[in-house]
C-alpha cells in the first residue's frame, strides 16, 4: 500500500511530532462531532453514520486514538445485511426529522436481510473500509491484536467484498456497477448526468430538504436533482434492495468506486498475511478489478470515466473520479494520469486542492458541489497516490494545503481549488480527520 499510518515520523522521544495547531483543532472538531459510538459527518447537515465518512474519519482518528477508531468500524459493521451490504447510512432514531430521506423513508427492518436492531439506508457507499481497518491496525499493532481487531472485521470486510463482487457485478464486467449517484460518494457529479435524464423526477415522497437549513441552495443539488433521487431510492427500497430489478434506469461503474475495491483488495491482503491467511486470492483479485478498469480508460482525457451498463458507453468527462485510480499499484496510465492532474483540466492554473471536475469544461461551477470545488478526500488520495509514485514535493504540496486550508476556513466541506474559499458546512468530520492525517503524515523525518 502506499503511504500508511505505520510509517508516522518520530521525533527523539519516539512520539509522531505533528503540528500543534492542526492537531488539536482537528481533534477538537472530531470531538464535537463524537456521538458516542461513530461520529457524525457535520452535526446539522449530516446527523446520522456515513459509510465512507467513518472510514475516512477512523484512518485519521487512529493517529490519535485506535480504539475509537476501531468503535468507528465497529458501529458501521453494525449496520452490515445479510447479503454483506455495509450501507450508506446508519440512522440516529433521535435525529429522524434532521436529514431526509431518513429512516422513516428506507423502512429497512421491513425489508429483508435488514439488520433488527438498527435503521439503515438500503444504499451503499464506496469501498474504502478494509483500507481504514488495515491502517487502524497499523497504527497501534499491539492494540489491534490484543482485541483481535482484525480477526473480527476480516469475516465482515469479506462478505462485503462479496457482495460488490457478486450481487453488484450488473454488466459481467469484474466491476462493481453502483444504483444511485449517492452511491458514488460524489452525487452530482457531470458523470451522472446523462443517465439522470432518463430518471423520472415525480417521486411519490414529499421533498423535504432540510439539508438546504444549512449550506447555501446554490452550493447543493438541485430540486429537480432531488426529485430524481427521490425516485431511484423509492424504487429502489420497494424492489427490496435486491438488485433483480431489470428495467432500473440508472447502472453506472466509477472507476473511483472500483479502485477502492482494488485498494481495499490490497489491504485485506495485508490483513490476510497478518493472520496467517493467504493473500494471493485478494491480490489477483484487485489484478483483475485493475484489468477490469482498462476499459473505463479514456485516452484523449488522460484519465478515466465511468461507464453506462445500460448501453455500455463511456462517458467523455474527465473528474475527479478518473484521477483516482492513480493509486492502483504498477497503474500503466501512471505518466498520463499525472500529466492530466498536472494539466490545465485539474492542477494548472495554480490550485491549491485537486477540483472535483474538468476546470476547462463549460459547466464547471468551482462553488457547485461534486462539479468543480476541491474536496479534502479527494486532494488527499491523490497525494496518497504521489507519493506512492515517488512524487514527494507534489505529495507534500497538497497535504500542506489540506492542514492550512482546512484550519484557516474552520475545516470547510469543500474548496474553490484556486482561491481556497470555503463552500459547504464547517467542522466537516473527514477534512478534520484527514487534516490530521497529513500533519503527521507530514511530520516524517
Ligand atoms: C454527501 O452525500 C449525501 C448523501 O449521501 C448528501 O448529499 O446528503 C456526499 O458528499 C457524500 O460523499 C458524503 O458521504 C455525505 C456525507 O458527508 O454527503
Amino acid at each position: 500500500m502506499t503511504g500508511g499510518a505505520g510509517n508516522a515520523g518520530t521525533g527523539s522521544t519516539g512520539v509522531a511530532i505533528a503540528d500543534p495547531i492542526i492537531a488539536a483543532r482537528s481533534t477538537a472538531v472530531l470531538e464535537a462531532n463524537w456521538r458516542k459510538s461513530h461520529t457524525v459527518p457535520a452535526a446539522g447537515l449530516y446527523p446520522h453514520q456515513w459509510s465512507w465518512d467513518s472510514a475516512f474519519i477512523a484512518m485519521g482518528l487512529a493517529r490519535i486514538s485506535p480504539r475509537r477508531a476501531g468503535q468507528e468500524m465497529d458501529a458501521l459493521f453494525a449496520g452490515q445485511w445479510d447479503d454483506g451490504r455495509l450501507p450508506q447510512i446508519v440512522f440516529d432514531p433521535h435525529r429522524d426529522q434532521e436529514y431526509s430521506p431518513g429512516a422513516a423513508f428506507w423502512q429497512s427492518r421491513s425489508i429483508p436481510g435488514a439488520p433488527a436492531s438498527v435503521d439503515t439506508a438500503g444504499l451503499v457507499q464506496p469501498p474504502n473500509h478494509a483500507w481504514a481497518v488495515w491502517r487502524i491496525h497499523q497504527a497501534d499493532p499491539g492494540e489491534s491484536r490484543r482485541r483481535s481487531f482484525l480477526q473480527r472485521n476480516y469475516p465482515k470486510l469479506l462478505q462485503w467484498h462479496a457482495y460488490l463482487s457478486g450481487r453488484r457485478d450488473r454488466g459481467n464486467s469484474g466491476l462493481a456497477a453502483i444504483v444511485h449517484p449517492w452511491e458514488s460518494g460524489t452525487d452530482n457529479s457531470p458523470l451522472w448526468d446523462t443517465a439522470m435524464t432518463r430518471v423520472p423526477a415525480d417521486c411519490k415522497t414529499e421533498l423535504k430538504r432540510p439539508d438546504l437549513r444549512h449550506a447555501d441552495p446554490g452550493e447543493r443539488p438541485s430540486q429537480k436533482e432531488y426529485g430524481k433521487y427521490f425516485w431511484m431510492a423509492e424504487r429502489y427500497r420497494d424492489h427490496n434492495c435486491d438488485d433483480a430489478d431489470t428495467d432500473y434506469p440508472f447502472l453506472m461503474e466509477d472507476p473511483l468506486f472500483n479502485t477502492l475495491l482494488a485498494v481495499s483488495e490490497l489491504a485485506l491482503a495485508d490483513i490476510a498475511a497478518e493472520l496467517g491467511l493467504p493473500g494471493t486470492p485478494h491480490r489477483k483479485r484487485a489484478k483483475l478489478i485493475t484489468a477490469a478498469l482498462e476499459e473505463l480508460y479514456v485516452p484523449e482525457l488522460g484519465c478515466y470515466s465511468a461507464r453506462d451498463v445500460t448501453d455500455g458507453s463511456v462517458i467523455r468527462k474527465a473528474t475527479i473520479n478518473g484521477l483516482v485510480p492513480l493509486l492502483l499499484p504498477g497503474n500503466a496510465h501512471a505518466d498520463e494520469l499525472l500529466a492530466t492532474l498536472n494539466g490545465p483540466r485539474f492542477m494548472a492554473g495554480n490550485a491549491l486542492l485537486v477540483p472535483s471536475y474538468d476546470a476547462t469544461a463549460e459547466d464547471h461551477n468551482p462553488a457547485l458541489y461534486w462539479r468543480g470545488p476541491a474536496w479534502f478526500n479527494m486532494s488527499w488520495m491523490v497525494a496518497e497516490a504521489l507519493e506512492g509514485l515517488g512524487q514527494t514535493d507534489q505529495a507534500d504540496f497538497l497535504r500542506g494545503n489540506i492542514g492550512r486550508l482546512a484550519v484557516e476556513h474552520e475545516f470547510p466541506e469543500y474548496v474553490d481549488p484556486w482561491t481556497g474559499a470555503a463552500h459547504g458546512t464547517r467542522s466537516f468530520s473527514w477534512t478534520a480527520a484527514l487534516a490530521l492525517e497529513t500533519t503527521y503524515q507530514r511530520s516524517r523525518p
